[in-house]
């Protein structure tokens, strides 16, 4: 699902679903479309495809929060786990500038971690992870372990599955996030070896700024890695060994 005005694009969504599902899954997008914070769009495009692969079998990522109260210590924060993640200060610097200062992409940077060069083909779309997942079982069960921590609603569970992909895919360290959301303050790094690290404060209230950097291995192959998380459908189907830290 896409929702445009003037042409500048205000949200996408999408996931996996089962054909008797669609329906449902197709009204609640449109729904969703029709009530985002960043306001009425003139125009939404949604987009109804057949699986053509057999979708690979991902996991969730572990949850935690971090604590902090303020924007300043959340940048420190966010500093010193890309550091611990072997992303570089130069690197770091240039995922906050875009975030922070840079026009707010459509996907997300890929970047390398140590270089700090952006490597995805299409420089002001960037790339879009898509074609994930999660079983009806598999969700019913996150909901209610996510809502024990308050944590049970869109915005959390679709970013969850979002990382949880991208930090699948082979050559991917890490990935940082801020909501476009003026009011969704709280965003999140994302990697294999930590997990998903919720982090309230990453940006100001009322910043229409926001964003995504994957950060990849030095010499990566973006193709590669472009393919697998535009193409490559992914898909939860338990959690087990899922926990909220
Ligand atoms: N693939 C790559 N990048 C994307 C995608 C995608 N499918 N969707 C959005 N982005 C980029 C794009 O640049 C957006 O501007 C930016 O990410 C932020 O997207 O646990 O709501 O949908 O409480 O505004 C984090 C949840 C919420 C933290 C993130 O992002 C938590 C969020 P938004
Ligand atoms: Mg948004």
């Amino acid at each position: 699902m896409r929702g445009e005005k003037k042409r500048a694009h205000i949200t996408g969504a999408e996931g996996l679903f089962k054909e008797a599902e669609a329906p449902k899954a197709v009204a609640s997008y449109l729904n969703r479309a029709l009530t985002h914070p960043r306001g009425i769009p003139d125009k939404i495009t949604l987009t109804v495809e057949t699986l053509k692969a057999k979708p690979k079998r991902i996991k969730l990522l572990p949850v935690r929060t971090l604590r902090s109260g303020s924007h300043i210590n959340s940048t420190k924060a966010v500093r010193s786990i890309l550091l611990e993640l072997g992303v570089s200060d130069k690197a770091i610097d240039a995922a906050l500038y875009a975030l922070q200062k840079g026009p707010v992409m459509r996907g997300a940077s890929l970047m390398e971690a140590l270089s700090a060069r952006r490597i995805e083909p299409d420089k002001s779309r960037g790339v879009r992870a898509g074609r994930m997942g999660i079983l009806k079982s598999a969700l019913a069960s996150l909901s209610r372990k996510l809502g024990q921590a308050g944590l049970d609603n869109d915005t959390v569970k679709e970013a969850l599955l979002l990382a949880s992909k991208v930090a699948s895919c082979k050559g991917i360290i890490a990935e940082l996030c801020a909501s476009d959301d003026p009011d969704y303050t709280t965003g999140y790094i994302a990697s294999k070896e930590l997990g998903y690290i919720r982090i309230p404060h990453i940006k100001k209230k009322g910043s229409r700024k926001g964003g995504r950097v994957f950060f990849v291995k030095d010499g990566a192959d973006a193709k590669r890695i472009t393919a697998y998380l535009e193409m490559t459908p992914a898909l939860v189907r338990g959690i087990e060994g899922f926990s909220i830290i």
